[in-house]
C-alpha cells in the first residue's frame, strides 16, 4: 500500500538555539500540522537520554556526575551516531524527522568551553546532514527571563552568552533565522512555510548528504 509514497523521501528539519528558545513547543506543533496534512512524521529529539549514552550525559547535564570537557563533546556525538542508521532508514521510507537539536548544538556548546571548533566538528562528521536547519533567535538574556532556568548545567546567562556567539560562527546562509521572541503562533506560520517548501525539495529528489560540507 505505500509503494507509490516509498519513492519520495522524507525530510530532515533541525531546530536549534539556546536553551528555553522554544525549539520543544515549535517542534511539536510543526509535527502536529504536517500529521494533520498527512505526512508522515516523527519528532526526535537530541540527545536521546533513553539510551545507555544519553543517561549518562543527562546524569552529566543535571550535575549528578562530572566529565572531562572532551569526553562529554564525544558523548553527545556518540549519542547521534547511535540514531544514525535508524534515522537514515526512517527517511528514506518517507518519515519526515523534526528534530530538536543536532550537530550543531554539539558545535556550539562545546566550543563555547573553548574547546578547537575544527575539533568539535570532526566526530560529527559523515552524520546526515539536514535538509533544513531553522535557528530560533533569541538573546540570552531573553532566554533567561522565560519561566526561570531549571538548573541544568548550561543554563547560565554568561554561559549562554558565549554559546550564542559559538552559533554565529556556524551560521550558514541556508539556515532560516527565526525571531524567537515573535508570539508562538507567528513562529509557528514561519516555520510551516519553510517546513512545507522543504518537504517538496526532498519529494523531488534531492539526496541525502554528510556532515559537514
Ligand atoms: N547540548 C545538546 C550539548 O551540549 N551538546 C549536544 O550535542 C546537544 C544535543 C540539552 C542541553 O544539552 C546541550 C544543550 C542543552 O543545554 P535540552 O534537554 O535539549 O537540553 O533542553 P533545551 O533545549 O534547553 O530545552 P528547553 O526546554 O530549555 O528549551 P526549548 O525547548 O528551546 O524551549 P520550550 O519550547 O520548552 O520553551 C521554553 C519556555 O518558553 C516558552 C514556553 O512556553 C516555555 O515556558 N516559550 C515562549 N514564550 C514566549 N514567546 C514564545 N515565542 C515562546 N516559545 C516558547
Ligand atoms: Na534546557
Amino acid at each position: 500500500p505505500n509503494r507509490l509514497k516509498s519513492h519520495s523521501r522524507g525530510a530532515l528539519i533541525v531546530l536549534e538555539g539556546l536553551d528555553r528558545c522554544g525549539k520543544t513547543s515549535q517542534a511539536s506543533r510543526l509535527v502536529s500540522f504536517l500529521t494533520g496534512l498527512g505526512h508522515a512524521v516523527e519528532m526526535w529529539r537530541f540527545p536521546d537520554r533513553t539510551t545507555v549514552v544519553g543517561k549518562m550525559i543527562s546524569s552529566y547535564l543535571s550535575n549528578r556526575s562530572h566529565l572531562d570537557d572532551r569526553a562529554i563533546h564525544l558523548l553527545f556525538s556518540a549519542n547521534r551516531w547511535e540514531k544514525r542508521s535508524l534515522m537514515e532508514d526512517k527517511l528514506r521510507c518517507g518519515t519526515t524527522l523534526i528534530v530538536d537539536r543536532y550537530s550543531y548544538s554539539g558545535v556550539a556548546f562545546s566550543s563555547a568551553k573553548e574547546l578547537d571548533l575544527l575539533w568539535c566538528k570532526t566526530p560529527e562528521k559523515g552524520l546526515l546532514a539536514p535538509d533544513l536547519v531553522v535557528y530560533l533567535d533569541i538573546s540570552p538574556e531573553k532566554a533567561a527571563e522565560r519561566g526561570g532556568y531549571g538548573g541544568e548545567r548550561y543554563e547560565q546567562l554568561e554561559f549562554q552568552k558565549k554559546v550564542a556567539q559559538s552559533y554565529h560562527k556556524l551560521f550558514d546562509a541556508s539556515w532560516k533565522i527565526v525571531d524567537a521572541t515573535l508570539p508562538i503562533e507567528e513562529i509557528e506560520e514561519q516555520l510551516r512555510d519553510v517546513a512545507l517548501d522543504c518537504l517538496v525539495t526532498c519529494q523531488k529528489g534531492k539526496s541525502l548528504s554528510q556532515l559537514w560540507s
